[in-house]
């Protein structure tokens, strides 16, 4: 069953046992984030029997300094939220879901085609719909608006302001046409302006560079980082842009199979208002922009309208981010708020990040089962992927594989850095298909015994993520895999590899018999 809004959304929450109403007056300023943290970690938001790790989704009505303003938070943060988001008993049900769409065959004879209608008739439902009106348009604010009506959250004490942390932004492909929603932080500097946190590498920012690319028509030479900032001395440094914008939309409180398509890593080109209506297997309805050419999702709580321009970077940051450390200021574009609509006493959607587990762990613990079957399609070697929550999912893969082949281990690592945003994958591991890549116990008994450093780990160098500080330049540096798989002789190990150490069925089944006896339990 898919959720209209993200009204319906928190009832289904709430009818779950899944959220907490707090009515005690909280500051958006730091201490929503110490409630909320203090429940992400505990695993306790309440005495409710439903605790379980990632506690509960809080929604905080008594806003200091926000008279009437509701505060949705954690709504993802555990493993059976995100279920009940998608609407799965299990994340594995949505990887049949996708493998189904991928093993087709060509149908032979009659009966295969029949078999393909349902398939056929569901894809029809992943299409976006336009419509004419919705309940994001209930108040349109073309001026007298202001940012700072929202409750937004400043997150930690060093962080440069307040920041909207659960955008989807949309944009669109100036050479293409093609949408992208995309969630990237937004620091909110004034009534009417915020940074544009899209970092380099994604979708959002191809978007703002294709336009920079147009704007400067003959002026653009392949040679130049056209997104480079004055110091590095490009010619196309922020003063010297040609001016011009992007135009861009925002929304803030929808419906959470749509929230979760703004982060997931899938392919550029396709539109993530699809990815949303396969999730919940319903069209996500649009409508039009009052102020841009852009359409919006029709039962958003909040729609910012507005633009970046081409030649305008400003300091965005420090904010202590999903690392657990603070990521560091650096230039980004600005966005102009052209108008805001909403829908009456409008949810305000969010959530922190900082040291995991927090809420955005158990997101990208869905990403990681969801885009399994996905990354099989290029790797199908691959067994399984753990990325474990301490290594914020861009630090640390932990992978198995059927080997077959001399270097096989090696294949997979620079498949997966050549893989979408599994480019910025700091370190990766290859085990063989026994080693169980979930029991991270087992993983690193097997992998330091396994492995002669010298001769099995790959340095390489490339793309890292933004939030990297400890890289040589922010965006580039080095990478490391761990081939730890066993070495064959065809890769030039001529020692026997022992086996592991197991004791014999039959003597199991004879303790197993006289172990009452024993009188050791
Ligand atoms: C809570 C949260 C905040 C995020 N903030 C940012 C951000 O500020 N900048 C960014 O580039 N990516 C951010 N991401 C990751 C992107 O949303 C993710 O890479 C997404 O796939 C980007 O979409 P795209 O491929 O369409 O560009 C964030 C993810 C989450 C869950
Ligand atoms: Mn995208």
């Amino acid at each position: 069953m898919a959720y209209n809004d993200l009204r319906e959304w928190i009832a289904a929450l709430e009818r779950a046992g899944e959220l907490k109403r707090i009515k005690t007056e909280v500051d958006p300023i730091l201490e929503i984030t110490e409630i909320t943290d203090r429940v992400s970690k505990s695993g306790r938001g309440s005495n409710s029997k439903n605790a379980q790790p990632g506690g509960l989704a809080l929604l905080f009505e008594n806003v200091k300094g926000h008279p009437g303003a509701n505060v949705l938070i954690n709504q993802f943060g555990s493993e059976r939220r995100m279920r009940l988001a998608l609407s799965v008993d299990s994340l594995d049900e949505i990887a049949g879901r996708i493998k189904l769409l991928m093993n087709v065959k060509s149908p032979e004879g009659l009966l295969d085609k029949i078999k393909l209608l349902p398939m056929l008739a569901d894809l029809g439902k992943f299409f976006p719909k336009t419509v004419p009106g919705g309940p994001c348009k209930e108040v349109i604010k073309r001026d007298n608006f202001s940012l700072l009506d929202f409750p937004v959250l400043k997150c930690w004490p060093q962080d440069a302001g307040r920041f909207i942390t659960l955008p989807c932004v949309i944009t669109r492909d100036p050479r293409t046409g093609k949408r992208n929603v995309g969630m990237y932080r937004m620091q909110v500097y004034d009534e009417r302006t915020t940074g544009m946190h899209w970092q380099r590498q994604k979708v959002a920012a191809e978007h703002y560079r294709n336009m920079l690319r147009a704007a400067a028509g003959a002026g653009t030479s392949p040679g130049v980082d056209i997104m480079a900032r004055s110091s590095g001395g490009s010619m196309l440094a922020a003063g010297d842009r040609p001016s011009g914008k992007l135009e861009v939309a925002v929304a803030i409180g929808t419906e959470p199979a749509l929230t979760f398509s703004a982060i997931v890593p899938a392919p550029p080109e396709v539109e993530e208002f699809i990815i949303a209506g396969f999730l919940r297997q319903k069209p996500v309805e649009l409508v039009k922009c009052e102020t841009v050419d852009l359409e919006v999702p029709a039962h958003a709580e909040i729609i910012l309208e507005g633009y970046v321009n081409l030649d305008e970077l400003r300091s965005e940051g420090p904010f202590g981010d999903h690392t657990g450390f603070y990521s560091l200021a650096d230039d980004y574009p600005v966005f102009h708020v052209t108008c805001i609509t909403h829908r009456k006493d409008p949810i305000y959607a969010t959530t922190i990040v900082g040291k995991p587990p927090m809420e955005d762990a158990w997101m990208g613990k869905a990403v990681e089962r969801i885009f399994l079957p996905l990354m099989k399609l290029t790797l199908p070697e691959i067994v399984d992927v753990n990325l474990p929550v301490e290594g914020i999912f861009h630090n640390l893969m932990i992978v198995s594989i059927r080997k077959s082949y001399p270097g096989h281990a090696r294949k997979v690592m620079n498949g997966i850095w050549a893989l979408g945003q599994a480019m910025f994958t700091k370190c990766i591991i290859v085990v063989d298909e026994d080693v169980d890549v979930q029991d991270t116990a087992d993983v690193v008994l097997k992998v330091s015994n396994h492995i002669d450093p010298e001769r099995d780990i790959q340095f390489t160098l490339g793309p890292v993520d933004s939030l990297d500080h400890a890289s040589r330049l922010p965006n580039f540096g080095s990478k490391m895999g761990i081939d730890a798989t066993r070495k064959w002789s065809t890769e030039g190990f001529d020692r026997p590899w022992p086996d592991e150490i197991r004791m014999s069925d039959d003597v199991k089944a004879l303790v197993d018999k006289k172990w009452k006896n024993l009188g050791i339990e």
